[in-house]
């Protein structure tokens, strides 16, 4: 019997998904193929330097999807499907928080962690859930009614999570299984025909855009599917080019002169989709609603908490930079034209950047502000002297080379832009309330699987690596 593996099962799970995506959201199969010839571009231009960060098969395969559920029976329904797939819950982003206007969701990304299944295939996807015991967003009575409306619906049929269960168990379907798997996997996250209730659906809007999209309808569906790229800058500048309208930032660290750390992210705006309505006397008609998007993104270098604390401090003093309208965005703003504020501020972030932030992989290293794998170099030249054991030593004197390891995750504040530039309206959210409790350990207890720390993941990756290294050069450790 033909086996098919889970990695090799997350693999055709987000081509699939990908193709359907394209049919659905023409503008999609643009970006693709933008991102394609920018990674081409890139590739001629830096030769293998523009690998350091993953080889090009990877980069050129790798996707992350953003899908968003109505309860926490959900969410671990979608951790069954995505289990089978090998990926698993990480990071906890509290985007009540992170975002200025009414993103009432917490949310997780699900994604293989061993090293070689990110190898194989990275697919990831963004998963957020509502919050429909936050007072600030729901009253008692709307709380209420949201409620019953999510729990009377299924997203997915038993037999897909059947299938799921099984793949997840003996980490591999028979062929034929595995198709079936696969096409009710997919079809799961299609954009729905079924009639939206209008009346319905606007209540919720008026909260939050998001709610609605999640609350307001009986399934659920793909949100965006997110390529990677090699130099995002120089994609903003060619789907400009070809007409489509992008946010007005890239969220993120700025462009500089330095290592990529983190991830950079920019999108087009959600496009008008034609979707049918139930009108409050019972008849349908057609409308439009604005909730599927483009995004794309580029991957840098994993950092440390203290990494992080450095990056999350140089974004909240780029707040405080004098700015044009988007002054709560994570990341450098960006226009053609010189005199746009938006391009000013980007000017201002990346003059901290270029002041303040390690300028090379080595100080990032030394400095424990990134991530890496350390491998003993065979080939040094003997010159006498024993090995130090300190880091800085061993890199500088070429005894160890470092190599980066990859952001996998994602950022609350940039995910909170992404949604944000794209919902209709504000919301409403009054802070009069207190807010509901929803943190990492709450998640894990209602998807009934741990929620990982991403931090955690790196870390015991790069100790490995420092073991091993100091193994080979007879070291008792590096420090
Ligand atoms: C998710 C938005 C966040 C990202 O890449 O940070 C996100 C959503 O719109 O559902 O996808
Ligand atoms: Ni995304």
């Amino acid at each position: 019997m033909v086996m098919v593996s889970q990695g090799r099962l997350r693999a055709s799970f987000a081509r699939r998904l990908s193709e359907m995506y394209g049919q659905e959201v023409p503008a999609y199969r643009t970006l693709v193929e933008v991102s394609r010839e920018v990674n081409d571009s890139v590739l001629q231009r830096a030769g293998a330097g523009a690998e350091r960060l993953g080889s090009i098969d990877r980069v050129t395969a790798e996707r992350h999807g953003a899908i968003r559920v109505g309860t926490p029976a959900e969410l671990q329904q979608v951790a069954r499907i995505f289990g089978a797939l090998g990926m698993r819950p990480v990071g906890f982003y509290d985007l009540r928080e992170a975002a200025s206007s009414a993103v009432p969701v917490v949310s997780t990304a699900f994604r293989p962690v061993a090293d070689d299944e990110l190898a194989r295939n990275p697919f990831r996807v963004f998963t957020s859930m509502l919050t429909p015991a936050d007072p600030r967003f729901f009253d008692a009575d709307l709380r209420e009614r949201l409620e019953r409306f999510l729990a009377a619906r299924q997203l997915f049929p038993p037999e897909l999570l059947e299938l799921a269960d099984r793949a997840e168990r003996e980490r591999e379907l028979p062929q034929e299984q595995a198709e079936r798997f696969l096409a009710l996997a997919v079809h799961a996250f299609a954009l729905a025909e079924e009639p939206i209730d209008r009346a319905w659906y606007e209540r919720l809007e008026r909260v939050s855009a998001v709610a609605a999209d999640i609350g307001g309808v009986r399934s659920t569906h793909i949100n965006h599917l997110t390529p990677r790229v090699l130099d995002i800058d120089e994609l903003y500048r060619r789907m400009t080019e070809r007409g489509i309208t992008m946010i007005d930032t890239i969220q993120g660290p700025p462009r500089w002169s330095g290592p990529d750390v983190l991830l950079r992210q920019t999108s087009f705006r959600a496009l008008a989709e034609p979707r049918a309505l139930r009108q409050p006397d019972g008849g349908i008609t057609t409308g439009s609603l604005r909730v599927r998007f483009g995004e794309v993104e580029a991957r840098g270098i994993a950092l440390t908490r203290a990494g992080r604390e450095r990056y999350d401090d140089l974004q909240a003093r780029a707040d405080t930079e004098p700015t044009g309208h988007h002054g709560t965005d994570g990341g450098a703003g960006h226009g053609a034209d010189g005199g746009d504020p938006a391009h000013s501020r980007a000017q201002a972030v990346r003059s901290i950047w270029e002041r303040e932030f390690p300028a090379t992989e080595r100080d990032l290293a030394v400095g424990a502000l990134g991530f890496f794998t350390y491998q003993p170099v065979p080939d040094r030249v003997r010159d006498g002297r024993p090995p130090a054991t300190g880091l800085a030593d061993l890199l500088d004197h070429g005894w160890v080379r470092a190599e980066p390891i990859v952001y996998e995750d994602f950022l609350p504040r940039s995910a909170a832009g992404i949604f944000q530039s794209n919902l209709s309206g504000q919301g409403v959210k009054d802070d009069s309330h207190t807010a509901a409790g929803y943190d990492a350990d709450w998640l894990s207890g209602a998807i009934g699987r741990e929620v990982l720390d991403p931090f955690a993941l790196y870390e015991t990756q790069q100790q490995r690596s420092l073991r091993g290294a100091a193994h080979a050069l007879g070291l008792p450790e590096i420090t």
